[in-house]
């Protein structure tokens, strides 16, 4: 494939951005080679600047589950736009799009809408500090909750990729505030209790990994962290940003069934717009402003393009549960294609799934934390990538992320891509 253009756009890019890039983790810096420039996209498929289709496994990082412009995304977002794009003032819509997220998510009362999944999950943890009026939080090695300073202290997916997962400008006073635990280890979530009692107001996790590639929770880690907050009076907090409205209807608390305390969103709940939303019960939305006293807020908050976008796609999620079954069928089929091939090659590998995000490493030692998911031969990851991009399949350019599946994947698609990993394989 030829990606002339996309190179010239990115060499043009270089000067005016920093990295040519708006986030990290485009740059293409793990697996090297030029960032592709996307000039359309349509359901399972992408199309560049240069005119190559590329079936597409990231979906904009995960939301959208219905494919690229989704016709009834696109008719809401148009309509609404006639009649303005931005207020700062309240619209039924918000109402509408909340009623119908909690009537979805378990366990929720009350949700507020912000503008990605970074601002919400640091809204959550600031809440859960309020709520508890204690200070430290937990979070796991390689878990990446977005880019506020309090995450990015051994942060997963761009933060690891680029070498700087603990990043400078991180003060130490907000670095000590952050207790760091091992995914799938409760020894050393128990240990920080231990050693700072009454003083951590949250554990925050990804119910379901997804910035390591994907990690699945091991049987009774979930379950663990409910119960060691309850004993020690602090929150639980599940990172939905990746899981949220994709594992199921109302996503890991549904599919795992375990209850968090507050659960945070991303751009899910836009339709691929720029949204995030935190929720939880009345008792703990009771302390955010304007009811109490933890502030929060922002000018596009609820913005009725993100808003109208988002309550499209909710409303089909909900009336249409089959989504959620093909999903899971299609990757499973993915999953089982892969694995047919890597076996007959004898390269070592891992391949972690649950629902429809999967991810592959290269290492013969089952990846179930940051220190596992470390041991992937990335020299085998660029390679894989390459191989797949140059035969029209999109994966994320990092081991350290996961694939997310869309509705609009055929199984010919699938088998495409399955074929094109056997002869990218066959070529080692
Ligand atoms: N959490 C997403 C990737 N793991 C975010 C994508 C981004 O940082 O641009």
């Amino acid at each position: 494939m030829l990606y002339q253009r996309s190179s010239a756009l990115f060499q043009a890019a270089q000067k005016v951005i920093p990295g040519g890039v708006n986030s990290p983790v485009r740059a293409f810096k793990a697996v090297g080679g030029t960032p592709i420039f996307v000039e359309k996209a349509k359901g399972a498929y992408l199309y560049d600047v240069d005119g190559n289709r590329l079936i597409d496994y990231i979906s904009s990082w995960g939301p959208l589950i219905l494919g690229h412009a989704f016709a009834p995304v696109l008719e809401a977002v148009t309509e609404k736009a006639k009649k303005g794009t931005s207020f700062g003032m309240p619209t039924a819509l918000e109402t509408d799009i909340a009623t119908l997220a909690v009537e979805m998510v378990p366990y929720i009362d009350q949700i507020r809408f912000v503008n990605s999944g970074t601002e919400a999950c640091m809204s959550a943890v600031r809440l859960a500090r309020g709520a508890t009026q204690r200070e430290k939080i937990i979070k796991f090695a390689g878990c990446y909750h977005g880019h506020s300073d309090a995450f990015l202290i051994q942060a997963g997916s761009g933060a690891v990729t680029f070498g700087a997962p603990s990043s400078p400008g991180v003060t130490q006073g907000t670095a000590k505030d952050t207790l760091l635990a091992a995914y799938n280890n409760l020894e050393s979530v128990a240990l920080h209790f231990e050693q700072h009692p009454e003083q951590i107001a949250a554990i925050i996790v990804e119910p379901v990994a997804g910035n390591m590639g994907c990690i699945v929770p091991q049987e009774g880690f979930l379950e663990g962290l409910r119960q060691l907050c309850d004993t020690h009076g602090a929150l639980l907090i599940f990172d939905e940003v990746m899981t949220g409205f994709r594992l199921a209807p109302g996503g890991a608390q549904q599919r795992l069934g375990i209850q968090a305390d507050i659960v945070t969103f991303g751009k899910v709940l836009g339709g691929g717009l720029p949204v995030g939303a935190f929720a939880s019960t009345h008792k703990i939305m009771q302390h955010l402003a304007p009811l109490g006293p933890v502030y929060q807020a922002g000018t596009l908050s609820g913005n009725p393009l993100a808003m109208a976008a988002g309550y499209a796609m909710l409303k089909h999620l909900h009336h249409h549960a089959d989504v959620f079954d093909r999903l899971e069928a299609k990757t499973a089929a993915l999953h089982q294609g892969m694995v047919a091939v890597l076996d007959r090659k004898g390269t070592p590998y891992q391949i972690n799934r649950l629902g429809s995000m999967i991810s592959l490493h290269f290492t013969e030692t089952p990846v179930v934390d940051f220190a596992t998911a470390a041991l992937g031969n990335n020299d085998f990851f660029k390679r894989y990538f390459h191989g797949m991009l140059e035969k029209g399949v999109y994966l994320p350019p990092s081991a350290f992320e996961s694939y997310f599946l869309n509705d609009a994947l055929s199984e010919a698609d699938i088998q495409t891509t399955v074929t094109a990993l056997e002869e990218v394989i066959a070529s080692w």
